[in-house]
């Protein structure tokens, strides 16, 4: 028996985890007490890691479509299936005729970070759908308009705080999202023991609410009238401070006349608040000594996603907390871009800013976000005749079926396809209409680097693990799936795959020698590419992502004196030599780079080199906001949210029987008077219908809801044919997305609004026969920690 480290990939806290290895089978995971960053923390999923890295029902061989039937094939069968089908769709229909679907866990892996750039790129296809538009993309929208840069995402100083506003996140249950913080649970309770204040703001009393100073169960989709008539009062009463970041900022005074409706008196009614107890909301923002608003899933896919996010930063800006200990800090992670040296006057250099609606999509004329369409309008690209229609669709870890609007009509559409691909460990809703599935490797088998969490972390800090068991015999590394299928789609199928990871690493070089900048400015790109250690292509891309990097060694140029030489590399106490795979490779349990620091102006990439506080297309949107102003719903109306369950994540872990069952499960939560209003009891079936259809599921009264709104979790309804997920598919539950029809969207952003829609309910005489009885919770797990 050994052990080996590994991070968890199942949610964005990337603990560190220490598995336990009998021959090549993980058996155990617990938490790692000497990881940097986790010391030691776990939670049930983590725990589970060996069972849902061992779940039979993971395919172990690629699937073809055979005379309509997936069978088992090799992956030469595969990859040369891929070329033959999408070389001559794409020359005949153009690129445009390739949809390309990335799913969560994209962000978990080193393949997902590292290939779909280059594959979207070698298709030349602007038909990109990502999760990102059924979560953060009204985020990502708002920072690149403030800030100039989509991926300039403050993070809160949860270590530091000394006071938390938290919109529309539980990460009690989550442990959190963008704010990678592992055992955030013991974060905020931290907070609390050294004097610091947590303000809740959700429509059901979480977990996370259950802890909190204060607690606001707001009206779901208000938070953004909330938000802006903090910013009422805090200009009403002169509570803004700007502090140093007063010479930064651009359009503070367009900002106070554009909230100057939005007193609390005015949004009371709208978010079912207390005038007063908003105008005490502003005031404990802006007397606490720091200050952090962070809001997430709740405040973004919701009907003013894009403002709500907006007004989130908005408010860190105004009481000064932005870019300061204990406010909102940009983290600098080891493979972000190297900070600029600070201009001889300390002002920002002006950058490309932040354009929206490059494009639009074709049926709807949605404007594309960040290189991205709305996940919701896939389905009318693929159905809708014409030039450019969606032949032939790339799904990489993504099961849209379930976690994008109306799956039943993805369904039809994906039968409807010319050709497709799925590269994912199951065959699922999603997966079951791919003419090719290419399975990854259990994550044991795979090494781990978090490119995309790194850089939301509340504290600097680098780890990679290599894979902890060998690829079993006849699997394929996924960063070797993803390079070939780059290949087949690019018209140079059978060339070799580190070809693909060389041509990277050559644009890369390239650009860098090139760079006056640039450490290796002048150096010829072949001597340093040889200089590139790893066994792997995508170990020596994470190299010279990591050498290039601010903590990097500059192929030697950075060693001892460089603008971060003060970071701790070697861990030994003193400021230490620059970064390289090899000297990670030395701190098997990571590095620590330290506390966030005050980064501005180096991340602000805005055309005027300045904070853009009141964006040209923020100010567009914000009559909408007004309009809701006066929207109150009818009376004895119900709207809908979600929620997540700490043993559960998204659609893909329902079927790890450590995991599935307990309190788990997909009932439709209500409030104790609702129910008695509409005369619905505990633990009966209960229809819901909204826009896009009706679902079935069994009800659960608890006083958790508020009144008004009703609660269903996502990522159920695995009761599809053609699957192969067994566990899931004896409890299936019903598909919450059933309920959308697509078509509500926050128009910035293109994200569905999954939170706040308007459902009505209906008692279900004949219990549905798919449904299984509610059945006694097993002992639940619990979280462990040091
Ligand atoms: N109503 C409602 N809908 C929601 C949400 C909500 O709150 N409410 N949340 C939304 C959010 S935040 C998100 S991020 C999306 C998620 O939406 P998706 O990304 O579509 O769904 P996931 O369930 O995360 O899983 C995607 C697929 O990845 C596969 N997979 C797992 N591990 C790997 C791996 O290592 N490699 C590969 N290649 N595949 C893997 C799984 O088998 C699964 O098929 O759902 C969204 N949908
Ligand atoms: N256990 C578990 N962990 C996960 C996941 C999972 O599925 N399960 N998914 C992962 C993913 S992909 C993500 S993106 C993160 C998400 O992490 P979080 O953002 O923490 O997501 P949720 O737990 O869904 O919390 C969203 C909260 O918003 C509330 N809410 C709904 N509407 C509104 C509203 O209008 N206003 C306000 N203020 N609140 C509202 C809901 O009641 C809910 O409690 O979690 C990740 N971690
Ligand atoms: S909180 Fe749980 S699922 Fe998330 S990274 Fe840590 S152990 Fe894994
Ligand atoms: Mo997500």
């Amino acid at each position: 028996m050994t052990t080996a480290p590994r991070i968890c990939p199942l949610c964005e806290a990337t603990c560190g985890l220490t598995l336990t290895i009998e021959g090549t089978r993980v058996t155990g995971a617990r938490g790692d007490r000497d990881d940097v960053f986790s010391r030691g923390f776990v939670c049930p999923k983590g725990a589970s890691f060996g069972e849902l890295d061992a779940d039979p029902d993971r395919l172990r061989a690629p699937l073809v479509r055979v005379d309509g039937e997936l069978r088992e094939a090799t992956w030469q069968e595969a990859f040369d299936l891929i070329a033959a089908r999408m070389r001559p769709l794409t020359e005949e229909h153009g690129p445009h005729s390739v949809g390309v679907v990335l799913g969560n866990p994209n962000v978990h892996t080193m393949a997902g970070a590292l290939y779909p750039p280059l594959l979207v790129g070698a298709l030349g296809t602007r038909n990109l759908f990502t999760a990102s538009t059924l979560d953060q993309m009204p985020k990502h929208v708002a920072c690149g308009l403030l800030f100039g840069d989509p991926n300039a995402i403050p993070v809160p100083d949860l270590d530091h705080t000394g006071h938390l506003l938290l919109l529309g996140a539980n990460p009690l249950d989550s442990n959190g999202s963008l704010c990678t913080a592992p055992d955030f649970p013991g974060r905020l309770k931290a907070l609390r023991r050294r004097g610091g204040t947590l303000t809740v703001v959700d429509p059901r009393r979480t977990r996370t609410a259950r802890i909190a100073d204060r607690y606001v169960p707001i009206r779901p989709g208000a938070d953004a009238l909330l938000l802006a008539a903090v910013a009422h009062v805090l200009f009403a009463e002169g509570l803004t401070d700007l502090g140093a970041l007063a010479g930064q900022v651009q359009g503070v005074s367009e900002v106070r006349d554009a909230v100057r409706d939005f007193a609390p008196e005015a949004v009371a009614a709208g978010c079912d608040m207390d005038a007063e107890e908003i105008r005490t909301i502003a005031r404990e923002l802006a007397a606490a000594p720091t200050a952090a608003v962070y809001g997430r899933v709740g405040s973004c896919t919701v009907e003013h996603g894009t403002v709500t996010s907006w007004l989130v930063d908005v408010l860190n800006i105004l009481t000064g907390n932005l870019d300061r200990p204990g406010g909102v800090l940009f983290p600098l992670s080891a493979t972000d871009r190297a900070p600029a040296a600070p201009s001889a006057t300390g002002a920002a250099v002006p950058g490309r800013g932040f354009a929206l609606g490059r494009w639009t999509s074709r049926v709807s004329g949605h404007p594309e976000a960040k290189g991205e369409l709305p996940l919701a309008a896939i389905a009318e690209e693929i159905e809708t005749p014409g030039e450019g229609r969606i032949r032939a669709v790339i799904a990489l870890a993504a099961n849209p079926v379930l976690s994008a609007p109306d799956g039943d009509r993805l369904d039809r559409a994906l039968d409807g396809l010319d050709f497709m691909v799925s590269v994912d460990p199951y065959l699922n809703e999603t997966s079951r209409h791919a003419d090719v599935v290419l399975p990854p490797p259990p994550p044991a088998q795979s090494a781990h680097f978090d490119f995309a969490f790194n850089a939301l972390a509340v504290r600097n800090q680098v780890r990679y693990t290599p894979a902890a068991v060998p690829l079993e015999e006849g699997r394929m590394d996924e960063s070797e799936i993803h390079a070939r299928l780059i290949l087949a789609v690019g018209g140079a199928h059978g060339a070799a795959p580190a070809d693909v990871d060389e041509a990277a690493i050559g644009r890369v070089l390239g650009k860098a020698v090139a760079d006056p900048s640039s450490p290796v400015r002048g150096r010829d790109p072949k001597e340093l590419s040889a200089l590139l250690t790893g066994g792997t292509g995508p170990e020596r891309r994470l190299d010279l992502k990591l050498r290039l990097g601010p903590y990097g060694d500059g192929f030697g140029a950075n060693e001892g004196a460089g603008a971060w030489a003060d970071a701790d590399v070697d861990g030994d106490g003193s400021g230490g030599p620059g970064l390289s795979l090899a000297r990670l490779r030395e701190h098997p349990h990571g590095i620590d780079l330290g506390p966030l620091r005050p980064r501005l102006p180096d991340p602000l990439k805005t055309r005027s080199g300045r904070i853009e506080l009141l964006p040209a297309p923020i100010a567009a949107d914000l009559p909408r906001l007004r309009a809701a102003l006066t929207r109150t719903g009818r009376p004895g109306s119900l709207v809908l949210v979600g929620r997540r369950h700490l043993r559960s994540n998204n659609s893909w872990m329902h079927n790890v029987p450590a995991l599935a069952g307990g309190s788990n499960r997909c009932t439709l939560q209500i409030h104790p008077d609702d129910a008695a209003r509409l005369g619905l009891r505990d633990a009966a079936p209960v229809r819901i219908t909204a826009d896009g259809g009706a679902v079935e599921a069994w009800l659960e009264i608890t006083d958790t809801v508020r009144t008004g709104v009703v609660s269903l979790p996502h990522g159920w309804g695995h009761d599809r044919p053609g699957t192969r997920t067994a566990v899931a598919s004896a409890r299936p539950g019903v598909n919450v997305n059933q309920l959308l029809d697509g078509s509500r969207l926050d128009p910035l952003s293109g994200t569905t609004v999954l939170n706040g829609f308007p459902v009505e309910l209906s008692p279900v005489e004949v219990p549905p026969v798919k449904m299984p009885p509610v059945e006694p919770p097993p002992v639940e797990l619990r979280e462990v920690r040091p």
